[in-house]
C-alpha cells in the first residue's frame, strides 16, 4: 500500500476499526453492552463507553508521577473485612489473614486453557510492574500512590484465555458484588493485580493481599480482597450482583 495514498490510508484505518469492533463488540447479536435496566442514566453511561471506546485510543496510558508526588491515601469502603461485625466481614477471610495469606490463592478460571489457582509467591514470580498512579474516588477525592504487581494481561496469556473473551469478572471476600472490565481495560498494561503500595506488601485496609488496579476508571473499579477472576465469553456485568443493578456506572472511564 502506497503510504501515501489517503484512499489506501482510509481503507487502512476502516480496516483498523472493524478490527477493534469486533474485539469489543464481539458477535454483536448477543449483548456486548450493560444492561441499561430501563434506567435513562445507565443508557448516557452506554453512550460514555461507546464514545471512548470510539474515540480515545483503547490503550493510551494514564499519566504516572513521581515519589515525591505520593500523598496520603484513605482507605474507604470494607476495609477490616478480618474483624467480625465490621463491614464486609469474611470468616474465611480472617482465616487466610490469620495464617499470613500463606494458604491464600487466587482462582483463574472460565474461558481458559489452564484454570488455576495462584498463590502470592506465584504472582510474584511473573515480571511485576511498578506505578505511581492517581487514585480518584467516586466520593469527590483523589490520592496518589504506587502500585506494584502483575499485569493482569500477564496472569490472563499464562492461563490460556480463549480469544472468545470478552469480559473479565472480579469477586472479592467483603461483598457480592461482581465486578468486571471489557478486554481493553483488562489487558491494559497499567491494569494490575497489585501485592505492593508505596513499596511495602499491601495492608489490609487497602485490600491485602491483592487488589485490582483499573488505573483509567473511577476508584471502585480497583477491587480490594480478590478471590476468583472469571474470564467470560458473553458480556456479564455482574447481573442482578453487579454495580448497574445498584445504580452504578458499570464504566466510569476518566
Ligand atoms: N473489595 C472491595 N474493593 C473496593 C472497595 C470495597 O469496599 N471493597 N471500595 C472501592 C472504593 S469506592 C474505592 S475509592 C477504593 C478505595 O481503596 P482504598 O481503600 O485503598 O483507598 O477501593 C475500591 N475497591
Ligand atoms: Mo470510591
Amino acid at each position: 500500500m502506497n503510504k501515501f495514498d489517503p484512499i489506501s490510508r482510509r481503507r487502512f484505518l476502516l480496516g483498523g476499526g472493524a478490527a477493534l469492533g469486533g474485539l469489543i463488540l464481539p458477535g454483536c447479536g448477543k449483548t456486548p453492552l450493560p444492561a441499561t435496566y430501563g434506567s435513562l442514566l445507565r443508557m448516557g453511561d452506554n453512550l460514555t463507553y461507546l464514545a471512548h471506546r470510539t474515540l480515545l485510543p483503547g490503550q493510551s496510558l494514564v499519566r504516572e508521577y513521581s515519589h515525591k508526588d505520593i500523598s496520603s491515601f484513605p482507605a474507604i469502603g470494607a476495609v477490616t473485612p478480618h474483624e467480625p461485625g465490621k463491614r464486609g466481614y469474611s470468616a474465611p477471610y480472617r482465616e487466610l489473614q490469620q495464617g499470613g495469606f500463606a494458604d491464600w490463592r487466587l482462582a483463574v478460571e472460565g474461558v481458559v486453557d489452564r484454570p488455576g489457582l495462584y498463590s502470592l509467591a506465584d504472582l510474584k514470580r511473573f515480571p511485576s510492574r511498578t506505578q505511581i498512579t492517581r487514585h480518584t474516588c467516586e466520593e469527590g477525592w483523589t490520592a496518589i500512590a504506587e502500585w506494584t504487581g502483575v499485569p493482569l494481561s500477564r496472569v490472563l496469556l499464562a492461563a490460556g484465555m480463549h480469544r472468545s473473551a470478552v469480559c473479565v469478572c472480579f469477586y472479592t471476600y467483603d461483598s457480592k458484588v461482581v465486578h468486571s472490565l471489557d478486554m481493553l481495560d483488562a489487558l491494559h498494561p497499567q491494569t494490575l493485580l497489585a501485592y505492593g503500595m508505596n513499596g511495602r506488601d499491601l495492608m489490609i485496609r487497602h485490600g491485602a493481599p491483592l487488589r485490582l488496579r483499573v488505573e483509567n476508571q473511577i476508584g471502585y473499579k480497583s477491587r480490594k480482597y480478590l478471590q476468583r477472576i472469571v474470564v467470560k465469553d458473553v458480556f456479564d456485568d455482574g447481573g442482578k450482583n453487579g454495580v448497574a443493578a445498584m445504580g452504578w456506572a458499570w464504566y466510569t472511564g476518566i
